[in-house]
């Protein structure tokens, strides 16, 4: 039995972040593919797992209880906290961290997940409903990319789990309709991620949900 387990599958970038950061820190871990796009986190037995209903959930198999714990977020902080990796070393990074995990969550994961899901799997391009929440995605780069002007990482001066959290959907700019050059800040800040020991790509950690 692998010491994790993590409820996912490869189209899903919130499970990526967990995915990456499982795989950054060199631990001894297995997918649970999660048959998202059958309906799975709908059934009654997923919901058991997890009432929100969402991939990813992690599962840390521990000396007397086992953790089950999901929202990325929550997951990156506890994962970096049992490794000693990626997380923060004064107060002011840690609320730093903090900061862009939760701006990620509401802003540029939030949109760019599903202006993905609506115009690039469910095929509402023009949809006007589509087309405001790409442009909030847009708007959520465009913060991104002047924040990374002239810095390297997000939160420190290292790479930290706001990196991991805010690049989990930014690997398919075909899908997520994002042409990078317009964004060089977030373009030379991808690059420096996916050349951090250990990267790999969602399809190679995970398994389909289809
Ligand atoms: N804030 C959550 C979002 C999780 C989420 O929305 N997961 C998607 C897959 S990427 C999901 O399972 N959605 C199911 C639903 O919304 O019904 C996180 O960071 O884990």
């Amino acid at each position: 039995m692998s010491e994790f387990d993590l409820h996912c599958f490869s189209e899903s970038g919130n499970s990526y972040k967990a995915a990456l950061m499982l795989e950054l820190c060199g631990a001894d871990w297995q997918p649970l593919g999660v048959k998202f796009f059958k309906g799975a986190t709908r059934s009654a037995e997923y919901r058991e797992l997890n009432v929100m209903g969402e991939a990813p959930v992690l599962i840390h198999h521990r000396e007397g209880s086992d953790l089950i714990l999901s929202q990325s977020g929550a997951i990156l902080i506890y994962l970096s906290r049992h490794f000693g990796k990626f997380g923060h070393r004064t107060e002011a990074e840690e609320l730093e961290i903090l900061r862009w995990i939760l701006f990620d969550n509401h802003k540029l994961t939030s949109y760019t997940a599903t202006e993905r899901f609506m115009r690039h799997f469910r095929g509402k391009k023009g949809d006007p409903a589509a087309e405001f929440i790409y442009g909030r995605a847009r708007d959520a780069w465009k913060v991104l990319n002047t924040h990374l002007s002239g810095r390297e990482w997000v939160a420190a001066d290292r790479a930290t789990i706001a990196d991991l959290s805010l690049c989990g959907y930014l690997f398919w700019p075909e899908q997520v309709d994002a042409d990078w050059n317009e964004f060089p800040a977030v373009a030379a800040w991808l690059e420096r991620i996916r050349a951090l020991p250990g990267w790999a790509a969602p399809e190679d950690l995970m398994p389909s949900g289809m």
